[in-house]
């Protein structure tokens, strides 16, 4: 890492010696964007990567609420916003037991260049919560989701900041969230939120977003070697909103998912997960919320590993679409000693630094989850046009700008790294392509913006 650059993220790491997952995400920007600050002097001058490694705003706030027995129980709440050059804040929530600031703050960073490479004019940001909704009663759910909304609905609106889902918050806590802030408002707040219901303005298509669209950018990958996903094994982690549909649309695509998770552990099925399979995990997860072990007991053929993750099974493809730091460089060896060619991030951060290196170094074409999982983010820009026109488009029209976004996206990527001089590295090419446009609109608006 050049000097200039090297001292930056020393003194991110200094300032806040804790936050392990935002250390990881920035030094994974700024070990690769070199090559843009070396030929353009002006974002050095302008002290780019300085502000740009610093949120604009961070907001914290306690979330009181009461649960089953009426005992009172606090989590805390964050919203980290990160950078509004090229637009309002945009970015999920997510609640989940292992939210801490350092969590916020590197999603919301990896947030503003995913938005970036979009093409649409969305900030970055991201919030949450401790909470943990996993065992709760709906009821509990819904108290929780007012009182956090009580708090944030004064830091958000559509010229603002637009929250979504993350792990944790789907359509459920989207719904309840959506009503907290109405009521307060007194307002329908249109787009203050996207990934809402299809009853009151959300998106057709948002639902599957992510996942078809990481798929959509496997797919350009694989292009690029002459290949496609027909017939190809695809190992997946994850079962939740993300895993789901990436399953669905590799079997629209004449893939093989032989392998989905939870937080217990991975099924693996030989002879496919096929649409039928697919429903009863979608019947078991979104509306039963049971274990993914279920599958194995429910289907021939099915083994169940407990407390593993899926990395040592035998595929063509592999997405992450769990978690961060879910895919080590073990891990990594033994999906190239198996023959894997592409691994896909559906997942935020889901490959450590040491496994990117091993993958990238092994010959695997390797996707960024900033721009393999940007679908998500895309759709919900695209709930946001449609929510401002007071209109809506049909599944197909969302599913094809959505896909044409992806296809630009991994094209931006793949040429970007080819013209400073690395053919190949999507993390240098996605890095670099998403910072230039925040960096030259946050020159444009001056220091004090
Ligand atoms: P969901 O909550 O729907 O599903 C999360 C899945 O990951 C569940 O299977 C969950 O298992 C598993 N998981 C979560 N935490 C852990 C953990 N610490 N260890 C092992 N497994 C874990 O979330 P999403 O599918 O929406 O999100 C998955 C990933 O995709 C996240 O990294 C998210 O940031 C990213 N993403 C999501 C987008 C979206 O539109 N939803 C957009 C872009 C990225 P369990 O049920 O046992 O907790
Ligand atoms: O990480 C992500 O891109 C998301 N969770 C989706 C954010 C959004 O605003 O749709």
């Amino acid at each position: 890492m050049d000097k200039y650059i090297e001292s930056i993220y020393k003194s991110l790491v200094e300032k806040d010696p804790l936050q392990k997952e935002f250390h990881q995400a920035a030094y994974e920007v700024l070990a690769t964007i070199e090559p843009a600050i070396k030929k353009f002097p002006k974002y050095q001058e302008n002290a780019i990567l300085e502000r740009i490694v610093e949120p604009e705003r961070i907001i914290q706030f306690r979330v009181p609420w009461k649960d089953k027995n009426g005992k009172i129980q606090i989590n805390r709440g964050y919203r980290v916003q990160y950078n509004s050059a090229i637009g309002p804040y945009k970015g999920g929530f997510r609640f989940h037991p292992t939210v801490n600031l350092g969590v916020m703050k590197f999603l919301g960073f990896e947030q503003t260049f995913k938005n970036s490479l979009t093409t649409l004019p969305m900030g970055g940001s991201k919030g949450g919560s401790d909470f943990d909704p996993k065992g709760k009663t709906d009821a509990e759910v819904e108290a929780f989701c007012t009182s956090f909304m009580s708090e944030i609905y004064r830091h958000v609106g559509q010229f603002v900041d637009v929250p979504a889902g993350d792990i944790g918050v789907g359509g459920r806590e989207i719904g309840y969230l959506y009503g907290a802030y109405r009521k307060i408002t007194n307002m329908h707040g249109t787009c203050v939120l996207t990934g809402k219901g299809l009853t009151f303005g959300g998106s057709l298509a948002r639902t599957e977003a992510t996942g078809y669209g990481a798929v959509y950018f496997s797919e350009e990958m694989m292009k690029t070697k002459k290949e496609s996903l027909k017939g190809k094994v695809a190992v997946v982690s994850g079962s939740g909103n993300v895993a789901q549909y990436a399953v669905q649309k590799l079997i629209q695509l004449g893939a093989k998912p032989v392998t989905m998770s939870d937080s217990d552990g991975y099924i693996y099925d030989p002879a496919g997960i096929d649409e039928k399979k697919l429903a009863f995990i979608l019947e078991l997860k979104n509306v039963k919320r049971g274990r993914i072990s279920e599958y194995a007991e429910k289907f021939k053929g099915v083994t169940y590993e407990a407390k593993k993750t899926p990395w040592g099974v035998k595929g063509d493809l592999a997405y992450p679409c769990a978690t961060q730091n879910e895919l080590n460089d073990k891990d990594a060896k033994k999906l190239i000693d198996n023959g894997c060619k592409a691994v896909t991030e559906g997942a935020n951060m889901p490959c450590t630094l040491e496994a990117i290196k091993v993958l990238q170094d092994g010959g695997v074409l390797y996707a960024p989850g900033k721009a393999s999982n940007a679908g998500g983010v895309a759709t919900s820009g695209l709930e946001m046009v449609q929510n401002s026109q007071r209109y809506f488009w049909s599944f197909e029209e969302v599913d094809q700008k959505l896909h044409g976004i992806m296809i630009n996206i991994h094209k931006n990527a793949y040429d970007t790294a080819k013209l400073f001089g690395k053919p190949g590295d999507y993390v240098m090419g996605a890095n670099i392509a998403g910072f230039l446009k925040v960096a030259d609109a946050m020159i444009a608006q001056g220091v004090y913006a």
